[in-house]
């Protein structure tokens, strides 16, 4: 996307001339997923693909917010005095859940502003377009009124926006991914303590392929917070026979010593996926940090599995393409990447095999689902800021 065209959105949205850009990143998790609601680990990095938002402040109380992406819906308004959610408000609910919970912390704004958007993450593609709106926002209220207002305060009021505003429980992991990431690295974050570590992932002669089935399954978001519930009441039966706060606390050893406690099958199998993940995760990253990409792959396989079996929150859409992609010469790793249930999977593929990579996975899943899977190539980028660049 480019400043001019930009800046040009906003005028011909608000017949005037808008004055800063700023820019959010979407998200993918290399690996730990469904962990972070259990205190687990995640190592997810920002990519290129995300949210652009150009600026004005008002003189009055109102918020005005175009989308570019959806000309057809027009202009959408709020007032900062009246930041309930409202269903018909559509997108703009992230942004007056965002500006609710900043005004909380940080007292009433006494502008509103202009705002016009832009997104380059397909919707509901698992790569996090919701949590990238939330801190496009907070970086935006923040710095147009030079609130006293840190990174890390904004990833949480994300968090919170998505959990008390829109009513879906997530954990951290979208909003932290955003609003911290450094282009060139991943996070390893413990949820438990938010303590995290930056690791290079310029992978030599290989890339990330990101795959998107082009589906989501309906009851998405309840089908998220029933699996929250059945970690948590895992986790409570688990915590008659051990000590312990979350489900990331557990050793693999731990879990298995104590696992007889889980009163039912469904419940086992999503602690156990819990407990897994992040061990692996933490493993995953070190074989990266030690360049061991062909281990980092295997566990990116092993991921997937647990999220198939033990987590059923994959779909035929993306088991197809995970499979398709481990079949394929030069794939490292694969795996489905976000919350599930249709979305985006992520393979590492060697360079000089990513063309027949893209075709025969392409072609495969056209054939058996009947219809085509979008293919990107990610790119990591620094955390939602103001966005002074000119390409
Ligand atoms: C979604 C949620 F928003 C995250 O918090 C995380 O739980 C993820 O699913 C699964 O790892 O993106």
């Amino acid at each position: 996307m480019n400043r001019n065209e930009l800046l040009e959105g906003f005028k011909e949205a608000f017949g005037y001339e808008g004055n800063q850009v700023f820019f959010s990143p979407g998200r993918i998790n290399l690996i730990g997923e469904h962990t972070d609601y259990n205190g687990g680990k995640v190592f997810p990095c920002a990519i290129t693909m995300g949210t652009y938002g150009v600026v004005k402040k008002r003189e009055d109380q109102m918020i005005q917010a175009y989308s570019g992406n959806f000309p057809e819906v027009g202009i959408l308004t709020a007032d900062l005095d009246d930041l309930t959610y409202k269903k018909e408000d559509n997108w703009l609910n992230y942004v007056k859940g965002m500006i609710n919970y900043i005004q909380e912390k940080t007292g009433k704004l006494t502008q509103g502003f202009d705002l016009y958007i832009y997104g380059t993450i397909p919707n509901g593609a698992s790569l996090s377009s919701s949590a990238s709106l939330e801190l496009l926002t907070g970086v935006i209220v923040r710095d147009l009124f030079s609130l006293d207002i840190d990174q890390l305060d904004l990833v949480k009021l994300g968090m919170r926006t998505e959990n008390e505003f829109l009513g879906l429980n997530s954990g951290i992991l979208d909003q932290f991914a955003i609003g911290m990431s450094k282009a060139g690295s991943a996070l390893l974050l413990d949820t438990n303590t938010l303590e995290f570590e930056e690791i290079p992932v310029d992978l030599p002669d290989h890339k990330i392929v990101i795959m998107n089935s082009m589906t989501r399954r309906e009851l998405v978001d309840s089908e998220y917070n029933t699996r929250r519930e059945q970690c948590e009441t895992a986790l409570e039966q688990l915590q008659t026979a051990v000590n312990v706060r979350s489900l990331g606390e557990l050793t693999e050893e731990a879990f298995e010593a104590h696992k007889r406690v889980i009163s039912d099958e469904i419940l086992l199998r999503r602690a156990r996926h819990a407990v897994y993940e992040s061990a692996r995760t933490e493993r995953a990253a070190e074989a990266l940090k030690n360049n061991d990409l062909k281990a980092f792959g295997q566990y990116m396989n092993e991921s997937h599995e647990s999220l198939h079996q033990d987590y059923e929150v994959t779909v035929r859409e993306t088991d197809l393409l995970v499979r398709l992609a481990w079949q394929q010469k030069g794939t490292v790793g694969a795996r489905m990447t976000g919350g599930g249930f249709g979305g985006c999977c992520i393979a590492i593929v060697e360079d000089n095999h990513v063309d027949e990579f893209i075709a025969q996975v392409g072609q495969g899943f056209k054939e058996e689902i009947g219809y085509e899977a979008e293919f990107y190539i990610a790119e990591t980028e620094d955390g939602t800021k103001e966005w002074v660049n000119n390409d």
